[in-house]
């Protein structure tokens, strides 16, 4: 049989084995025993070294039509495939809209996140704007333009992680009171939500990564009176009733004079009970009027612009809020905890 009639003869081979094929694999298998490296084809050309060179060409422009019409015929095989598959599935498969949908399980906000986006909503429709500042904090702005001296003993307050660069974790959002006053022109009013690190031993009651909501009010004549005002609309839409408040004197280096707001015990309204240890009070806020050296140190006259400001725990809120006893929950991404919210 002359090279012509060989080449012939494998395509012919071909057609038939492909038409025979039943899966994509099998033609891609098929394919390589004739027209791959080592396939029928591919031997026969290996004769072609003992034609004269007119022979050659005529044998080679054949067998690379040889190849062309197997590679095509193999790709009408792998379209017969396709459409005979899609076919046979669109017979089995049946379409019912009114089967119900297996159920998928919903995420839900963390309860933190909640509280922090009612606290928004509360604050921004009393015309304050929301600030935000960076986790890693310059200690010019966490500690020392809050009026805290290199030696002062309040920086003992609050144990602070600090940064290889000499940067550290912010340890309250008060750090973001600091770019409120180097970036705002007085009047203005702000809130400031920021996850805080401090150093701490945790318990039930103290985490080492929680959240606080700062605020903070500067313009002419503002006094405490506009604070006690601001909390207790605050306190009684987050609580949904008309809460009491009282001051207690405080101290934080960058108010004068600063305070603790305690609220009337929600559960025994001031009769006294165990949650409130029988004092009628539950400690809630610290708070207190800027202090003139952190005006000055953000470039305002002190004589002319006053303030208050105050740094809310929200941890400790929501667990109040729910009567939730250990604040390691909140961290510990316990889904039976989580869900509940
Ligand atoms: C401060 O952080 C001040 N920056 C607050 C402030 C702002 C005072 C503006 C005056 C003016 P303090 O360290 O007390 O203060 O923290 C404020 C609130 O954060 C606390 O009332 C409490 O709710 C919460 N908090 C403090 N430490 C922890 C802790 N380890 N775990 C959980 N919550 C905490």
């Amino acid at each position: 049989m002359n090279l012509q009639n060989e080449i012939e003869s494998i395509i012919k081979e071909a057609k038939s084995s492909l038409s025979s094929c039943q899966a994509e694999d099998q033609l891609d298998a098929t394919k390589n025993l004739f027209i791959g490296k080592k396939g029928k084809l591919t031997q026969v050309l290996k004769g072609i070294a003992s034609l004269t060179v007119e022979e050659k060409k005529t044998i080679g422009k054949f067998a690379n039509e040889a190849q062309a019409e197997i590679e095509s015929f193999l790709e009408e095989q792998r379209t017969r495939l396709k459409e005979s598959y899609y076919s046979e599935s669109l017979k089995s498969e049946v379409f019912d809209a009114l089967r119900p949908i297996a159920s998928s399980e919903r995420g839900s906000l963390h309860p933190i996140t909640q509280i922090q986006y009612e606290i928004e909503d509360i604050f921004t429709s009393m015309g304050f704007s929301i600030m935000d500042g960076p986790e890693v904090e310059t200690d010019e702005n966490n500690f020392a333009a809050l009026n805290f001296t290199d030696d002062h003993p309040a920086r003992d307050m609050q144990d602070t992680f600090y940064t290889v660069d000499g940067n550290l974790l912010r340890t309250h959002t008060s750090a973001i009171q600091v770019r409120a006053l180097k970036n705002l022109k007085p009047p203005f009013r702000i809130i400031a939500p920021g996850r805080v690190f401090r150093y701490e031993e945790v318990d039930a009651s103290h985490e080492n990564t929680f959240y606080q909501v700062e605020g903070m009010v500067v313009g002419e004549g503002i006094s405490i009176a506009h604070l006690i005002y601001t909390m207790e609309t605050l306190l009684s839409r987050i609580f949904r009733k008309t809460v009491k408040t009282r001051l207690r004197p405080g101290y934080f280096p960058f108010v004068e004079p600063g305070f603790e707001l305690d609220i009337q015990c929600l559960v025994c309204e001031g009769k006294g009970c165990s949650v409130c240890k029988h004092s009628g009070w539950l400690e809630l806020l610290p708070c207190g009027l800027v202090h003139p050296n952190v005006l000055s140190a953000g470039g305002h006259d002190p004589k002319r612009w006053t303030g208050f400001a105050f740094g809310l725990g929200l941890d400790r809120l929501v667990m109040m809020r729910y009567g939730i006893h250990d604040i390691r929950y909140f961290q510990s991404g316990n889904l039976r905890f989580l869900k509940q919210f």
